[in-house]
């Protein structure tokens, strides 16, 4: 057992300490909670995977799930936990023409390493004051419950899209922690609560939110453009708009985060790259554009099979060459999506491409794709409707 403060004063003092320094290296906020396990998160997250919410994210098992929700697996003897907010996402200026979007969180380079480094002092302060002093850092990985932690130290507040949401950065922020076998005294959780507010619910492009901070995963943009390996569903597609890398619909509608300031961050990717940019992109280009930045997560292929989608939905005749080159690749997922987006786009010369690559594919998920997008582009046709993008 650690030597560090026991009494309430002693406590009290190393927690204010820890805070200080929390926000002297660039935190947005933070908070101490103590070590108990998170039990309501543990059952709540238990029964979301039983109905299958997760499903696509093998990593996220139950035994995961269980596990991330006591700290004292990463630390034993664990008595406090410091959670920490990084505030990010500076303001979209929308270029327009046939671009896809990315995420917020990934514009600056990964927020894992950006938090890492500036709680190593803060963690070095706790380790400091006993020769017995454990503590340990953690980002994101699903190691701990992030957003449980947060809620329970106070400074954030669980919102209806299942965010966590702060005071003055509204949900704009990413989390981490310092779990410790040092006790410090902690804070208490905070009262905040969305009212009747649905903004987010009602305007989730493709209805993933399925009641009051429940999330389907398999419905979220997010998993569907980052985690998901595997095709898009079809149904699901049109709901994507221009998102190539993870969604925030749910938080740009917030009224809470209307008011939030937001943090000038550096920007490490193009936050609206051109979707025939992205098409066309060669796998050694792919790596050392997005290298160092979240967008890695989704793989070469993800990306190009996002950049697809949003081309069907957004795009036009300039990312025909592109989609028509696609429709021959290696990767069935790829010429799948690719001829959707043909469909989607339609004109003669995409009905011609489709017709010319259907009758040799060999793949029979791609030949449906293929039969589904002719459909679709000779239905547009019948009604007279132009190829779109056309000058
Ligand atoms: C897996 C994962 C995902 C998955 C699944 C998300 C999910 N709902 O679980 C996917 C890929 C979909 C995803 C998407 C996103 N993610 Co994510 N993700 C994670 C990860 C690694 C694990 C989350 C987890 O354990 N889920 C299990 C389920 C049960 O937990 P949960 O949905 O969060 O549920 C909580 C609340 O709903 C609450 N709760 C339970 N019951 C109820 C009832 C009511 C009424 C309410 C209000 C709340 C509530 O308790 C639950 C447990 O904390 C965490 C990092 C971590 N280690 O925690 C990041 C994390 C949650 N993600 C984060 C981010 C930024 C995102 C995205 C915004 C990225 C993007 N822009 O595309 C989206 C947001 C989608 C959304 N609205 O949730 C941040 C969230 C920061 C914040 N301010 O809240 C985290 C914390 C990463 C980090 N370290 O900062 N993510």
């Amino acid at each position: 057992m650690s030597r560090a403060p026991s009494d309430r004063s002693l406590a009290r003092e190393l927690a204010e300490r820890v805070k200080t320094e929390a926000l002297r290296v660039g935190f947005h906020a933070v908070g101490i909670l103590d070590a108990m396990p998170f039990e309501r998160e543990r059952r709540v997250s238990l029964e979301r995977h039983s109905a299958q919410y997760f499903t696509g994210m093998s990593w996220l098992t139950a035994d995961r799930l269980r596990f991330s929700s006591d700290v004292s697996n990463l630390v034993p003897g664990a008595r406090s936990v410091v959670s920490v907010a990084l505030a990010y996402g500076s303001p979209r200026e929308w270029e327009g023409g046939a671009r896809g979007r990315i995420a917020r969180y990934a514009w600056s380079t990964d927020y894992h390493a950006e938090i890492k480094t500036r709680l190593v002092g803060v963690r070095d302060l706790l380790l400091a004051t006993s020769t017995d002093a454990a503590a340990a850092v953690s980002v994101d990985t699903g190691r701990v419950m992030d957003r449980a932690a947060a809620v329970r130290a106070g400074y954030g507040w669980y919102g209806k899209n299942a965010m966590v949401l702060t005071a003055g950065a509204g949900s704009w922020v990413l989390l981490g922690e310092i779990i410790t076998n040092v006790r410090l005294e902690p804070d208490e959780p905070l009262l905040t609560w969305c009212g009747s507010c649905t903004r987010c619910m009602d305007m989730c492009p493709t209805g993933a939110i399925v009641a009051p901070g429940t999330i389907d995963a398999r419905r979220c943009i997010s998993y569907l453009t980052i985690e998901n390996r595997d095709w898009i569903p079809r149904a699901l597609r049109r709901g994507l708009g221009a998102w190539i890398f993870g969604c925030d619909v749910c938080q740009e509608v917030c009224p809470v985060n209307s008011h939030a300031a937001l943090a000038s961050g550096s920007r490490a990717v193009d936050p609206e790259p051109r979707l025939a940019e992205i098409l066309m992109l060669s796998e050694p280009e792919y790596r050392r554009r997005f290298r160092h930045t979240a967008v890695m997560r989704a793989g070469f292929k993800g990306l190009k099979r996002n950049a697809c989608v949003a081309a069907g939905n957004v795009g036009g005749a300039e990312e025909l060459p592109a989609l028509r080159t696609l429709l021959t690749d290696a990767d069935p997922c790829l010429r799948g999506h690719a001829a959707w987006a043909m469909g989607e786009i339609g004109g003669t010369d995409a009905i011609a491409d489709l017709n010319r690559c259907g009758a040799h594919e060999p793949d029979e998920r791609v030949r449906d794709e293929i039969a589904c997008a002719l459909v679709v582009a000779r239905s547009r046709a019948g009604r007279g409707e132009i190829k779109r993008g056309h000058p």
